[in-house]
Parts: C-alpha cells; structure tokens; sequence
C-alpha cells in the first residue's frame, strides 16, 4: 500500500512537469510565426497579394548560393510579374549589415533571388514588391545551416 502511495506520487509529479512544460511551449509567442515561417504563406498587406516563399535547398547552406523562391497566386502571375521585386537579407540579432538582391521573374509564375548567407543562425529576408509607385514589404523568417 505504502509503495503504490510513493509510485502514483512520482507519477503525478511527472505528469505536472510535463505539463507545465508543454504548456509553456504552447503560450510561447514565437509558435505561431515559425509555423507560419515553415508554411510560407505570407501576405504583401498594401497589395493584397498572398505569395508563397521557399528557400531551396532546405534548410539553406552557409557560404553557398541559395535560391529564394518567391511564387505569385496562379490566376495573377500577369498581373504581378513586372513589378520591382527586391530582397534584403539580414540577421535580426546583429549588426554586420545586410545583402540586397533583386529577384528575377520567372515563366513558371515566381520571382527568385540568390541568395548566400555568410554566417549559421537566424536570418531574414525582408521582400518588397513595387509596382506603379506604391510598394509593400513582407518578411520571410530562415535558418542558414554549415
Ligand atoms: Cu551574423
């Protein structure tokens, strides 16, 4: 009897741990923007334009050139692809300055940017659309890998 006592004890004692733990995860603020980093769907607000970002290859590798994919909706590739599509690249912890690149538009409907990461950790592409004056920035949250 006295044993069952101590067992369901360090029972409950693990189980409040874990649940403390995974509820502090959960409440974390930073949850919601890496999955939103990890889907790549991000909206231009001043354009209403929902694109679609991905960094190829995945996870991006230091000291190479990796390829920013920016894809437009299907239905409004021509709408969008004369715009002014620039991307600067930075860590947001530091301040070893930034890489500005313009993306290029390809036919199959995206504008794509080479980009190289100089350092491991946390970076962010910052990407604006211009077009007839008017421009929007939107950033793309990644990770550079050695
Ligand atoms: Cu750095």
């Amino acid at each position: 009897m006295k044993r069952d006592f101590r067992l369901s004890c360090l029972f409950l004692a693990a189980f409040l741990s874990l649940s403390a733990c995974s509820s502090s995860h959960s409440s974390h603020p930073e949850a919601s923007s890496s999955s939103a980093s990890e889907s790549g769907k991000l909206t231009l607000q001043e354009f209403s334009l929902p694109i679609q970002v991905n960094i190829q290859p995945a996870p991006p590798k230091i000291l190479n050139e990796n390829e920013l994919h920016i894809v437009l909706p299907k239905d409004q590739t021509d709408k969008w692809k004369n715009a002014k599509v620039s991307v600067i690249v930075s860590m947001p912890s530091m301040d070893h300055g930034d890489l500005q690149v313009t993306a290029e538009y390809k036919e199959t409907g995206e504008f794509v940017a080479k980009i190289v990461p100089t350092m491991v950790g946390e970076w962010k592409a910052d990407i604006t659309f211009e077009v007839d004056g008017k421009s929007s920035m939107v950033s793309y949250p990644f990770v550079a890998e050695p």
